[in-house]
């Protein structure tokens, strides 16, 4: 099929895989069987430049740079209400880590193209993965280039690369040999950034080798998008061969609400493969396996997106 497939995407056969992982985060468990169908899925995550040839193709503005309604955001402070994205600040040294306003923080006038806020800009990182998009605006730009956004258990399974069941998408060492294999934070999260894989921030999609099925990225540098509504955690295994269930699953989406934030009913979908502020001292999440919740609305600095066409 690989030989028919659109630039820059891969044919995925599909199969039968074991999703998530029991050692690791609550959410991931258990780990259970997912068949999915075959699908041919991005190389790289969807760049800036990518998502600048959407919006002067169509005028598109993202749902960072459109003003919110306050009727969705009971209690929220006017300046919360005006154009703008959460950013990332590296701290000057440790701070509570339950707390996540120590280091991130609301930004007028962050969007995509000003990814940190006014002053900021993309240009020098064109082949950087576009970030600040929300859930629709990574919609808008798969229904322009003709594709869709995969679910959760196609993002895994791609992301796995193959390799049934490991740690990690390369394998089963962090760093095997001591390389760095993906853009990931080493050191202390969130003051102290060695860099030890060469970048601050977000890289060049393709600086790290590919995996097993020649995808860049599946494991840090951004998060990406998926379909799913999360829940909290896997459903259960079930035995018989005859009942694996398909991709994709119905989840309620009422479900997927922050059960921390009563007041604020926004839905929350899964994002997959972890960032490159990703350490393991506050997030183990550079795992095929790791799945996180964010709600709709919220671009941030390290989530994007990559396409598949089914
Ligand atoms: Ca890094």
């Amino acid at each position: 099929m690989d030989s028919v497939s659109p630039p820059g995407m891969r044919w995925l056969p599909g199969g039968t895989f074991r999703m998530g992982a029991n050692r690791a985060y609550p959410e991931e468990a258990p780990v259970h069987k997912v068949t999915v169908g075959g699908f041919w899925i991005d190389e790289y995550a969807v760049t800036n430049r990518d998502f600048a040839a959407f919006v002067a193709a169509t005028g598109y503005r993202t749902v960072a740079e459109r003003p919110l309604n306050p009727a969705d955001y009971p209690g929220a402070a006017p300046q919360m209400l005006k154009p703008g994205s959460l950013v990332f600040h590296k701290t000057r040294g440790p701070v509570d880590l339950r707390d996540i306003r120590n280091w991130w923080t609301w930004k007028a006038g962050a969007y995509w193209r000003h990814p940190e806020g006014k002053g900021t800009s993309v240009a020098g990182r064109l082949d950087h993965p576009v970030v600040q998009v929300a859930f629709e605006d990574a919609q808008a730009y798969a229904h322009w280039a003709g594709k869709t956004l995969p679910t959760e258990a196609e993002w895994e399974f791609a992301a796995r690369g193959g390799l049934d069941g490991a740690e990690f998408v390369w394998g089963t060492e962090l760093t095997p040999d001591g390389c760095q294999m993906a853009n990931t934070w080493q050191g202390e999260f969130p003051w102290q950034n060695l860099c030890a894989d060469g970048f601050q921030g977000t890289s060049p999609v393709g600086a790290f080798p590919p995996n097993g099925y020649g995808l860049f990225d599946m494991a840090g540098n951004v998060w990406e998008w998926t379909t799913d509504w999360f829940r909290a955690r896997h459903q259960s295994e079930i035995s018989s061969p005859c009942c694996v269930p398909a991709n994709s699953r119905d989840r309620p989406v009422e479900a997927s609400c922050d059960p921390a934030q009563p007041k604020l009913r926004i839905p929350r979908k899964v994002v997959k493969g972890g960032s490159f502020l990703c350490a393991p001292n506050y997030c183990r999440r550079y795992r095929p396996a790791a799945r996180h919740a964010q709600m709709i609305d919220s671009g941030m600095t390290h989530i994007g997106f990559r396409c598949v066409i089914r």
